[in-house]
């Protein structure tokens, strides 16, 4: 069974829990967002739910009402960075690159975005 409470070794529940220092730039009841420590582009920002879920297909069927908070966070933070546009990514599963299992969603701005991604 896949559990939405907090696990001791997850680095992103240690952010949530203000155990592992992180550059927050908002935060909600539901969500917090913070500075990506290997920034891709000018604005990146790591959006993610308190919530502990593997990856975004665990988070739509555990609680789909939680992943569509999570994007309308999202698009605050996009606001906030003042971001005409951006790309929304979230790397799901090792072979796609996702290396920390607490979703989040990368919010990546601020440059001219070329397509399609590596
Ligand atoms: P992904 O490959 O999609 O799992 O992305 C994980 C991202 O998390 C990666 O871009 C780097 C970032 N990251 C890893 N450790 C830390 C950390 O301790 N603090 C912050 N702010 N970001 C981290």
């Amino acid at each position: 069974m896949t559990s939405s409470a907090p696990e001791p070794d997850c680095l992103f529940c240690k952010i949530v829990a203000g155990e592992i220092p992180a550059t927050i730039v908002a935060e909600t009841a539901d969500t917090v967002a913070f500075r990506d420590i290997n920034p891709q582009a000018p604005t990146h920002v790591l959006v993610i739910p308190r919530e502990h879920h593997r990856d975004v297909a665990v988070m739509a069927e555990q609680n789909p009402a939680l992943a569509g908070r999570l994007l309308a966070d999202v698009a605050a933070v996009a606001q906030q960075e003042g971001l005409p546009g951006f790309r929304l990514v979230f790397n799901t599963g090792a072979a796609a690159q996702q290396t920390v299992f607490h979703v989040h969603a990368h919010v990546i701005g601020g440059r001219e975005l070329t397509w399609p991604p590596g």
